[in-house]
């Protein structure tokens, strides 16, 4: 059985719920304190047959700071950049951080990485202050690979874009091999969404408010 590795990391500002994100992601129960020091968990993951292993990063508290380091960025292929709909600050915060990422971001494999832009606690309907609208203007500004809108908290919309994430991400990968190499082996369909035996919960996922999911020019699925 081949499986393929991946990083991914998770940035943004403080209390966004980037934590959060990512231990509902991997399973975890849920965690009060604050994170400090370098956290790193994996989540592993089958989607239509293939295997998928990903490390998945968290700021661990240094982007209060902005001490996040490029060993933090580098080798990325996931991206995972979250504000709150709640705070407008964190929303316009997100070209900082893409700024920062992009000035120190090395991947030697040569393939792009999937920046997916996520905003948080749509839960909290009557505090909201970034329409969703907004949100997809920004994707489309920055020009991102995609835009979820989800509630970790309620448990919507996470793992689809997760898998998105994840699906679009190989296919870029195996794209960029076939490039290289010549002719792609390895079939790819394209024209279903991604099955996941995960062993999260998916039942909160076809109640999620969020913009189509969407891969690059490159990676279209669905
Ligand atoms: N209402 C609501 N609260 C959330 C959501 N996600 C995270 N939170 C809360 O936001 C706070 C910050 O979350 P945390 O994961 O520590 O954010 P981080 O600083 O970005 O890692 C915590 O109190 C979380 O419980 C959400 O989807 N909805
Ligand atoms: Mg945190």
């Amino acid at each position: 059985m081949t499986e393929r590795v991946f990083k991914a990391i998770v940035i943004g500002d403080t209390q966004v719920g980037k934590s959060s994100l990512m231990m509902l992601i991997t399973c975890e129960k849920k965690e009060t304190k604050p994170t400090i020091g370098v956290e790193m968990k994996i989540k592993s993951l089958v989607i239509q047959d293939k295997h998928y292993k990903i490390t998945i990063f968290d700021t661990a508290g240094h982007e209060r700071f902005r001490t996040v380091t490029s060993s933090y960025y580098r080798g990325s292929h996931l991206v995972f950049l979250v504000y709150d709909v709640t705070n407008r600050k964190t929303f316009e915060d997100t070209k900082v951080w893409l700024l920062d990422f992009k000035t120190t971001f090395y991947n030697s494999d040569g393939c792009s990485p999937y920046i997916t832009l996520i905003g948080n606690k749509i839960d909290m309907k009557d505090q909201r202050v970034v329409s969703q609208d907004e949100g997809e203007m920004l994707r489309k500004e920055l020009e991102l690979d995609a835009f979820y809108e989800v509630s970790v908290e309620k448990e919507i919309g996470v793992m689809e874009a997760f898998e998105n994430a994840v699906t679009c991400y190989a296919l870029r990968e195996a794209q960029q091999r076939e490039l290289s190499t010549g002719p792609l082996k390895a079939t790819i369909a394209l024209h279903s969404s991604p099955k996941s035996t995960s062993q999260t919960s998916m039942s909160q996922i076809h109640t999620v408010n969020r913009v189509p999911s969407r891969c690059s020019q490159s990676c279209m699925i669905g």
